[in-house]
This record gives C-alpha cells, structure tokens and sequence, in this order.
C-alpha cells in the first residue's frame, strides 16, 4: 500500500479522498491554485504544493506540475478525483511513464470510452444491448432514412461526434425527416466540425440507470448495484439515488452482469460506472462508460457500507477486490442532493459571493455532508460552484427522502443565492414521492419545482419583524460607545403616555410590506398582512426563541450583505429593513442628533457647517451592506457639526452630526 499519494483535485473531492486516505494511515499532497491557498483541501492534507493561477487551464489541468509535485514531495501515487485530469489518457500515460501510479483504469480503456461511437461498436461486439439503430460509416442520407423507416418513429438523430445530449435531434414522421437530417448534420458540422449521424430509436420516456463496477489486477470484476440519476437538468444530475426505485433483483444482475461484461471488454481496473437508459418495458441499453470514480458515488457508498475511494486504493496498490459478487449486500436507499450556488429563477446561472453563513444539517449515519467549503470562503468564478453534497440514507426510500427534505430545510446558507429551495420543492414534489422517473422529470414538472414556497407571508412577516427588532436590540445593547441606560437605547420604542409601537417596513417577497410592532412587557403584537400577532421571542446570538400563541419554535437569524436570513423549520425567508427617510423622525428624534441606521461608512457631507437648511435637505450620505443611505434633515434647522468625515466607519446607532431644528433649545 502507498504510503503517500497526491490528489490532483481539489474541492469536496478532494476533501473526501483526503479523509479515506487519513482514514488508511496514508499520507496526503494537497495541490492548490491561487484562489485556493486557504481552502479546506489544502488545510486537509498533511501537505500543499502551487501549482499555478486560479484559472484550472493555469493550475489544476497542468499535468506536468501535478506530476512534478508529486516527484517533489515523493507521492508514490496520484488520485485524479473526477473532472479535470481524471479521463485524460495522456495524463495517465504520464503518470504511468513516470512511474507515478494514477489511480484509475489503465490508459486503453480511458482511450477506449473516450470516444461515444467507438464505444458503442465495442459494447456491441461485446454483446452489450445498444439502443437499436444505425450505427454504420456510410452516410447516404438515403440509407440513412431506410433504418429510421424500419426501427420505425420516433427516432433519435445523433451527432457521431457529440455527447452529453448535444447534437441530438428527434424525428417524428418521415415528412420531416429530410429536413431533420439536414439540419442536424448542419448543426453537428458547425459545433463538432464532423457531420456524421447516427439514428436510433428514441426511447419516449427513458431512466438513467448506471452501474458501479471494480475490476482488480486479477480479473475479478463486481457491480455494486445501481444509481438512478434520471433528475438531470440539460444533462446535469441534480439528485440521483440508490437503488434504482423499482428495480427487480433479476433486472439488477442482468444490467450488472452486462456492466462487468462491459468493463471486461476493454481489460478495465478501478472503479467505472457503465451508463444505460432504462426502457419502461425493462428493456437497457448501453449509453457510455465513464473512467472515473463518480461524484455520486456516495449514494453507492451509503447501501452497500463499502468506501469506494478505500476500493480504488488498495486496486491500484495491486491488492484484490475486497468482495466478490455474491459478497455484496445492498440495505435501505440514498439519495444526495447536489447544492449549487446558482439561481434557479434565472436559468440556474452560478453565483458569485461570499459563504457569509454556513451552517450544514447535522451529519450522522443518515445524513453526510460532502463539502468543500467553510463559512467565511468565497464561491469562486474559476470553477464548478457546488458548496456541496447532500447525501442521506435510511431503510426504505420513503424515509430516506424524509431525511432529504429535513435536511434541506435544515441547510443554512447565507451571502449567496442557492438552489436549495430548488431541491427541496423537487425532492418533495409528489411525483418525486411517488418515483415516477424519466429523463424529462425536471421539464414535465417544472410548476411544482420552480414555485416559489407558498408566500407563507402571514407566518413570515411577524417572525421576521420580531427578528429584526430583538436583532437591532442586540446590536444596540452591544455596542460599547451606548449608555445602555439611555431611553433612546432600549429600541423599546417606549414613549411617555404612548403606546410602545415600533413601524417598520420590510422587503421580502420581493414587495415592501408595512409592519407596525407594539411591545407590552415581553409579549409583542405585531400588525402586517392584515393580521394581528401575538408572539414573545428573544435572540440570543443567531438562535431566536420564539413563541406564537402557544407554539415554541427555534430559528436561525443570519445577517447577510443585503439583509437577514430567518430560517425557520420548513425553509428560509429573506428580508431587508426598507429605512424611512430620516426627514419623518419627530423633533424630540432630530434634537437627539440624527443616528446611522445601521453598521456602514460614511461617502460624503452635503451641508456646510452653520448652514440652516429647510427640512429634507440631505446632510449626509453613508454606505450600508452595499447601499447608499441619505440622512435628510427631519425639520427646519441649523447644522451645527458633523461628527464623522468621508470614509469613517460608524456603528449602527451612532450619532453622526449635531443638527438644532428650528425653534429647538440652543
Ligand atoms: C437517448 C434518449 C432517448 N432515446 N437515446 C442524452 C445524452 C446522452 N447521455 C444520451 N441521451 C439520451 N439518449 C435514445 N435513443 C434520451 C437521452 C436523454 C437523456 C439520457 C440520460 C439522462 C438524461 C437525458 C436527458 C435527455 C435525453
């Protein structure tokens, strides 16, 4: 076994072979780029090397500093993690020619399954069932329109030199065949600069099902079980899970002997997963064979107790496959989820930002977080944003998807937008429920997924009111430049002969809503979206204790750069605070000197020192949580000083200028 390997990766995977590899007494080099000097995976191994700018064609896709640095720190072996280097035959020739072991299968098969169509025509003398079609080199559109004629319609025209489901083009009559055939060479020519087609049967309504095979040095080549990763969004799997909802034990070995048999075919070693689209009528066939150690391995991980990277390491140290076939046992169901920094509601474009809250469910034997990240680290631009994967297991596929969805609800993640609402709608949508799978799951059900949680307002707006209150309390209280004892600090509202009413307005929902506060003793009855509230509650630190008529509940309240998150048990509600103008704060407000809303810095002075200026003149204009806040005179008055000059930090609450209104004691 090695003593030493480099894993040439960097993120959650390369964080999760580093804790196998530590797990074994092995020792572990991490590789980082610029972006990377601080990350978890550097922080991880028990040591780091540069290799480069943060751009992965700079750093992470150099084969040569990845092979060096494994000469430099002496790593007898290297772990392509996946992406990247993982399926590049040249690397692993490199690696082979320099003696370094690349953890991986042998550089024919990755040639081999490099190319789709040379694949095909090796499963196909293999014997491994192909979706029925025409796969030949002659192009005559002629003969090309007899074999659609003959499979019959619908059928699917595909790019030869395509993949991952671009240049493919359905055909549903032979009126539109012509033109079809046309179009898509026109297409596979422009993007892949070869027009070669294949056509095939188009399966209506297919499951992708994929197999996990090892193969050893010996020859012993198992499958553990399946994955069902059918939930793909333009050929991204968004959640996959294990086993295949639905699946027979005679479908499993015959889909897992057809697997081995595959992997067989091209003298394979490590890990591989051979992909199939799975027919309704039960009919498979062989889609692709990826050479690598997927990202969802865990859900494999997860029913058959076995650590799959543990696998690759002891196959390519030489040792033989820990089980043999009739060894392997599967128990209970998975799922992962994969958590984006991205935006669904705008065509999941990634998202940039800071992680300024972090805080995953709590991890056990039915829920593991495979992560990457820390709070506090930035969601880069140079790579893939995932912050995560969630991966759950229980006995049965209906509990383990409770345990998804609670602890969807349960992810905290602020400072950046998330497709966790995303996820949580998809995995709690009744047709996810109820396992009705196909390759078109995310369009045929894009009303369930892509809502918006109902606008649970009513509930909401209270919660987030008293959130923000009890919050600028804390913050008031804390500050140390306060007179604690002062009434102006309590942020109780309190006025003589008055009732204590705070009026605040919040955005959320994407609309401004009115919220009037009134606090008596600890209860505090709150008045928005045409209902009165009665709810007690106190924040300490980022937990809210709250109380509604009888109903305790716990909450997160996380500060973000544009406002609050309040994550409450069933998902989150962002808000902001929409500040009135200073101008409406009564005489007793403007006497007291005019206070920053909030934390920010001070841009720029707009009145002269002695001016008297009508009321709503703007004096002041600070910066908070990436807005500008014009502090306007309340009344009529004189400015008198202003306490703070462009670029000085103030805390909320500070005083910022001396203002006298019209009238007022001198
Ligand atoms: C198909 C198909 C239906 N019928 N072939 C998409 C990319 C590549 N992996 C093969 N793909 C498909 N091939 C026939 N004859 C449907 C798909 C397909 C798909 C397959 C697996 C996972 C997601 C998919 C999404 C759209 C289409």
């Amino acid at each position: 076994m090695f003593d030493k390997i480099l894993i040439a990766n960097r993120g959650e995977i390369a964080c999760r072979v580093i804790k196998t590899a530590r797990r074994m007494g092995i020792a572990t080099v991490a590789v980082y780029s610029d972006a990377d000097r601080d990350s978890l995976h550097v922080r991880m191994a028990d040591e780091a090397v540069h290799i480069g700018a943060a751009p992965a064609r700079e750093s992470y896709l150099l084969g040569d500093r990845i092979l060096a640095a494994a000469r430099a720190t002496g790593a007898q072996a290297i772990h392509p993690g996946y992406g990247f280097l993982s399926e590049n035959a040249g690397f692993a020739r490199a690696c082979a020619e320099q003696g370094v072991v690349f953890i991986g299968p042998p550089t024919g098969a990755i040639e081999a399954m490099g190319s789709k169509s040379a694949a095909k025509r090796i499963m196909e003398a293999a014997g491994v069932p192909l979706v029925p079609g025409y796969h030949g080199d002659d192009q005559d559109p002629a003969l090309l329109r007899a074999a659609a004629e003959e499979m019959g319609y619908p059928v699917l025209l595909k790019a030869t030199a395509g993949g991952g489901g671009k240049g493919m083009r359905q055909v549903w009559s032979g009126e539109e065949f012509d033109e079809a055939l046309a179009a898509a060479k026109r297409e596979s020519l422009a993007s892949f600069g070869d027009d070669a087609m294949l056509v095939e049967k188009y399966l209506t309504r297919p499951r992708h099902v994929e197999l996990q095979v090892f193969c050893d040095n010996a020859g012993n080549g198992v499958y553990l079980a399946e994955r069902d990763c059918s939930v793909q969004r333009r050929h991204q799997k968004v959640i996959e899970e294990a086993p295949a909802p639905g699946m027979s034990e005679t479908l499993r070995s015959q889909m897992g002997d057809t697997a081995v048999k595959a992997a067989q075919a091209i003298d394979y070693r490590g890990a591989g997963t051979v992909e199939f689209l799975l027919d309704e009528d039960g009919s498979f066939y062989f889609m692709e064979m990826n050479t690598r150690l997927q990202v969802e391995h865990p859900v494999t991980e997860m029913i058959t107790g076995q650590d799959l990277v543990e696998w690759q390491l002891l196959v390519a140290a030489g040792e033989p496959l820990p089980l043999a076939q009739d060894q392997v046992r599967i128990r209970g169901h998975a799922f992962e989820a994969r958590v984006y920094a991205e935006d669904p509601d705008n065509d999941f474009l990634p998202v940039t930002g800071t992680l300024g809250y972090l805080q995953p469910p709590q991890e056990s034997q039915h829920v593991r977080v495979d992560t990457g990240v820390r709070q506090g680290d930035e969601v880069s631009v140079f790579y893939d944003p995932m912050i995560a994967k969630l991966i759950v297991w229980d006995e049965s596929r209906e509990r383990a998807l409770q345990r998804l969805a609670t602890a969807l609800a349960a992810y905290r993640i602020g400072g950046t937008v998330t497709n966790l609402d995303f996820l949580y709608n998809l995995a709690t949508s009744k047709p996810f429920r109820e396992a009705e799978l196909d390759t078109g799951f995310i369009d045929k059900h894009a009303d369930l997924i892509f809502h918006q949680r109902p606008q649970d307002l009513e509930r909401e707006l209270p919660l987030a009111a008293l959130a923000l209150l009890l919050y600028k309390q804390q913050q008031g209280s804390a500050s140390a430049w306060v007179d604690p004892w002062s009434p102006w600090q309590g942020g109780s509202a309190w006025r003589l002969n008055e009732p204590h009413a705070h009026h605040l307005t919040l955005h959320c929902h994407q609309q401004d809503h009115a919220v009037e506060v009134e606090q008596r003793g600890p209860l505090y009855l709150v008045r928005a979206a045409g209902r009165e509230t009665q709810l007690q509650g106190e924040l300490l630190g980022d937990t809210l204790q709250l109380e509604v008529e009888g109903h305790r509940q716990r909450a997160t309240l996380a500060r973000t750069q544009d406002g609050f998150t309040l994550y409450l048990a069933r998902g989150a509600c962002h808000f902001r605070e929409v500040l009135p103008d200073i101008g409406e704060a009564d005489a007793a407000g403007a006497a007291a000197g005019l206070k920053a809303p909030m934390n920010g810095t001070i841009v720029a002075l707009l009145a002269e020192i002695g001016s008297t200026v009508e009321a709503n003149t703007p004096l002041l204009v600070m910066e908070a949580m990436k807005m500008e806040h014009t502090i306007r005179a309340p009344l009529a008055g004189t400015v008198r000083a202003f306490y703070y000059q462009p670029g000085d930090l103030v805390d909320g609450g500070a005083e910022l200028l001396d203002f006298a209104a019209e009238g007022a004691e001198s």
